[in-house]
């Protein structure tokens, strides 16, 4: 194990360094699986699991980027991450779009989704990047509020709102069910999130149990396991189930 350590060049307490690793081996092994099933389903489910295959992709080279980073100066890789963020974000927003098309999602929906998130992340990311030397309470608090908002319109729309509506117009309860999945992961899932945010210099969570700002990264490199791969299971899982089944003739 120490030599494998040394190998990798993670220091043999370092968990956040692990994860980093363990982060981009996951979000490769998961692009190749998306891109390849993508010919198992219909063509209308193709573009799904493209999108499913690219916003793991497109995480894994950040984490390679973001693994040295972090290696190199013992420093959150803020930049990276929110770069990172604001492609695979939106596409996740893709996500919900394209699955809600079929109950007829209209392109402004697509955009409003978009632009929360983006209002999200760009709150978050002056939050993160801004905060005084030391570490300010009330600049984390703020723009960990303002962004919070962004979120919440997000959830609202996966559980009440059109996306929530359109896919109970698709009179399909398979497409109702994921639909409902990808709701949660945005409640449960994306919820870590703002945990890893309260642990920078002057958050909630650091000044009230001094939790240090290495576990940022470790919350937001946990809670992207579970999102990123998460929702292309749920996508992939539904493709497959509303594809023909094929090649059953070699048998
Ligand atoms: C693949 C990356 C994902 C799904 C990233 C999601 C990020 C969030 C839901 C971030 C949310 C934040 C808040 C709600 C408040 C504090 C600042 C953020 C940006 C961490």
């Amino acid at each position: 194990m120490d030599f494998l350590l040394n190998v990798l060049a993670i220091p043999k307490d370092d968990a956040v360094a692990f994860t980093f690793f363990t982060g981009y081996m996951a979000m490769m092994a998961a692009s190749v699986f998306f891109f390849f099933e993508r010919s198992r389903v219909d063509g209308k489910w193709k573009l799904s699991l493209l999108v499913s295959g690219l916003i793991t992709f497109i995480a894994a080279v950040h984490y390679y980027y973001m693994r040295d980073y972090y290696l190199a100066t013992g420093e959150n890789p803020t930049a990276l991450r929110y770069i990172d963020w604001t492609l695979t974000v939106p596409l996740m927003c893709v996500e919900f779009y394209l699955l809600t098309k079929v109950a007829g999602a209209k392109k402004a929906l697509l955009w409003k989704l978009i632009l929360a998130s983006v209002w999200m992340l760009v709150f978050g990311y002056i939050g993160e990047a801004f905060n005084p030397e030391g570490g300010s309470t009330s600049h984390s608090v703020m723009y960990g509020v303002l962004s919070t908002l962004g979120y919440i319109y997000i959830l609202y729309t996966a559980w009440m709102g059109e996306v929530a509506q359109l896919a109970k117009d698709s009179n399909n309860p398979a497409i109702e069910k994921s639909v409902r999945i990808l709701a949660w992961f945005v409640l449960v899932g994306w919820a870590i999130y703002p945990i890893g945010y309260m642990c920078m210099p002057g958050g909630w969570l650091n000044t009230a149990f001094g939790w240090g700002s290495s576990n940022v990264d470790l919350f937001y490199n946990i809670a992207d396991a579970i999102n990123k791969i998460g929702f292309g299971l749920v996508v992939y899982s539904l493709a497959i189930s509303q594809s023909k089944p094929s090649g059953t003739a070699a048998a």
